[in-house]
């Protein structure tokens, strides 16, 4: 019979993404289509992103999973729609030197390994499911020969994860909530790449390394049915910032993209206190850096530097340059000395690219 003495292996690396308009709330919770569009920025990959290589051999008796050197369960809805929608798509290979030769249809009876990694402390509170699957689904649609562009990719890594749709690509990124019930046209859009705006710098200012309460996915189904700002938002002043941060950063106008920035965090987290009973991922060390920032920019008369939170109390600061990173830097460090407490530690993460 056929030699089962050999293994096939790809393997990515896809960094997390910021989102600057953000994604809260789902019109299908198994397709996962969100009810507005959102934007997001995509981080350097030397940072927060996740490294993932997968194996495919004759040898390999079931699908398995290791994350962080952990075997993790492959079970899940989400995972199992990731890996259907690519053995759907998956082409032939053949590599004469090395005797092998897989047709479409073995990749429904072939097993796949997936070791993945991420490339900053998990226990950091930091979201690694954008990184995560979106990295899965490159790598597997590597290894499997799938022929398809990265949107459609974006629609498969959009099944794991919502945000992780927007992670296949650099730059700026908007993922587009679409009309379609299938959720075909529920894609990622570049809307410039890395090299577009790239003085920018992220900061992540780990405010609590601890677990989040209330997960992304529970806590936006909860929104969705209890809040009427949640409405509001997603049909009248999404659509509206939608554009407006496509301008700022198209013109590269930071004033404006920190206004939205700030603007559309504070609305998510008014969504999350609209919702019953209240989602409160901020904290009051959070609060405190909003604060901060808010006075600085009063003090500048624009605002220079923008402040963002996702589903916890860690907060994301954007500064137009090194130099106004920097100076931003030294007064969250007088705020919160490193030497007193670990209240706050923060680490510039670089330029965006
Ligand atoms: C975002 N977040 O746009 C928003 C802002 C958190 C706050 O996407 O259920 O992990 O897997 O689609 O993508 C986090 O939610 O949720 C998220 P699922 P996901 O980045």
């Amino acid at each position: 019979g056929e030699s089962k003495n050999w293994i096939l292996m790809a393997t990515a690396r896809a960094p997390t993404n910021i989102a600057v308009i953000k994604y809260w709330g789902k019109r299908d919770e198994a397709l996962i289509l969100p009810i507005n569009d959102s934007i997001s920025v995509t981080l350097d990959p030397d940072h927060l992103s996740a490294t993932t290589t997968v194996a495919v051999s004759p040898s390999f008796e079931k699908d398995r999973m290791w994350l962080n050197g952990k075997e993790v369960s492959l079970s899940g809805g989400r995972y199992q729609n990731c890996l259907r929608e690519l053995r759907n798509r998956a082409g032939e290979y053949t590599d004469e030197n090395k005797g092998i030769h897989i047709e479409k249809y073995d990749w429904n009876t072939l097993h796949v390994h997936i070791a993945s990694y991420n490339n900053f402390p998990t226990a950091a509170g930091l979201a690694s499911s954008a990184a995560g699957f979106a990295c899965l689904v490159f790598s597997l649609a590597k290894l499997m020969n799938v022929k398809e562009d990265l949107s459609q990719l974006s629609t498969i890594a959009r099944q794991g994860s919502g945000s992780a749709c927007r992670s296949l690509y650099g730059g700026f990124v908007k993922w587009t909530m679409g009309n379609e019930m299938s959720g075909s046209d529920s894609i990622a859009v570049q809307l410039a790449n890395e090299t577009h705006w790239d003085d920018l710098v992220i900061i992540v200012a780990v405010v609590s390394s601890r677990q989040k309460e209330t997960s992304s996915t529970s806590g936006m189904r909860e929104s969705v049915e209890t809040s009427s700002l949640i409405q509001h938002r997603a049909k009248v002043v999404v659509p509206s910032r939608i554009l407006q941060m496509e301008q700022a950063i198209r013109n590269k106008d930071f004033s404006s993209f920190a206004r939205l920035t700030c603007a559309d965090s504070n609305q998510f987290h008014a969504v999350c206190l609209d919702t019953s009973p209240p989602i409160l991922y901020m904290n009051d060390t959070s609060h405190r850096i909003i604060s901060i920032v808010e006075r600085w920019n009063r003090h500048e008369g624009t605002p220079t530097v923008a402040y963002t939170f996702d589903a916890g109390p860690n907060a994301v600061i954007v500064a137009p340059n090194q130099k106004v990173a920097m100076d931003l830097l030294q007064r969250l460090l007088f705020y919160f000395p490193p030497a007193r407490d670990n209240e706050l530690s923060s680490y510039v993460l670089g330029d965006k690219k």
